[in-house]
């Protein structure tokens, strides 16, 4: 028996190693309560036919951090959170178009070919802090709007949803 199981430890860790191997690109599922979740057309589901974000899953994500005013906030800002197309393909999206959605039924249509590594970003922190419901929290589509005058513009403001709940990701 003894020998037996000396045997098998070896194979068992061997497959779990294995079995580690393969989910780890995946999207695990979510620990905490969920902020945002992207359905659609997405592949890397973790809720039924959808990818579900926690805050924790917000922050591993590569994390972009600018500085800038807004026209709905006094002063500069920090804005921190990863860029969107970053989370795009954490869920595995493959689409031209998000409808983008907020809490308070808002929504916009975002092409996908307008994201870029410039932004915008899903802001989950502002000077450093989480954000709360009425502080346009606890996401936010958010611009490097003092970047360029190319972010200073009705079309990007209203893809600056606020409150935002869910992407769905459309063909
Ligand atoms: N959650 C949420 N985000 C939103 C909106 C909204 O109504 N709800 N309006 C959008 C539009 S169309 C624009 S132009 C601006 C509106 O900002 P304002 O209401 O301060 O003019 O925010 C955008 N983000
Ligand atoms: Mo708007």
């Amino acid at each position: 028996m003894t020998r037996f199981l000396a045997l098998l430890i070896p194979v068992i860790l061997a497959l779990g190693g294995v079995a580690q191997a393969v989910p780890a690109a995946e999207l695990a599922p979510p620990a905490g309560e969920v902020l945002l979740t992207v359905d659609g057309t997405v592949s890397e589901t973790n809720d039924g036919d959808a990818a579900v974000f926690d805050r924790a899953m917000i922050e591993a994500l590569p994390q972009q951090e600018f500085t800038t005013t807004t026209i709905w906030t006094d002063g500069e800002k920090t804005f921190t959170g990863p860029l969107l197309k970053d989370v795009l393909d954490a869920a595995g999206a493959a689409g031209s178009t998000l409808r983008a959605v907020a809490i308070n039924d808002y929504g916009i249509d975002i092409p996908v070919d307008s994201l870029t590594d410039r932004g915008p970003i899903i802001a989950h922190l502002m000077n450093g802090e989480e954000m709360s419901l009425r502080d346009k929290g606890p996401l936010w589509v958010v611009y490097p709007y003092d970047a360029g005058s190319e972010f200073q513009n009705e079309v990007i403001y209203s893809r600056s949803v606020w409150q935002l709940e869910r992407i769905t990701v459309r063909k």
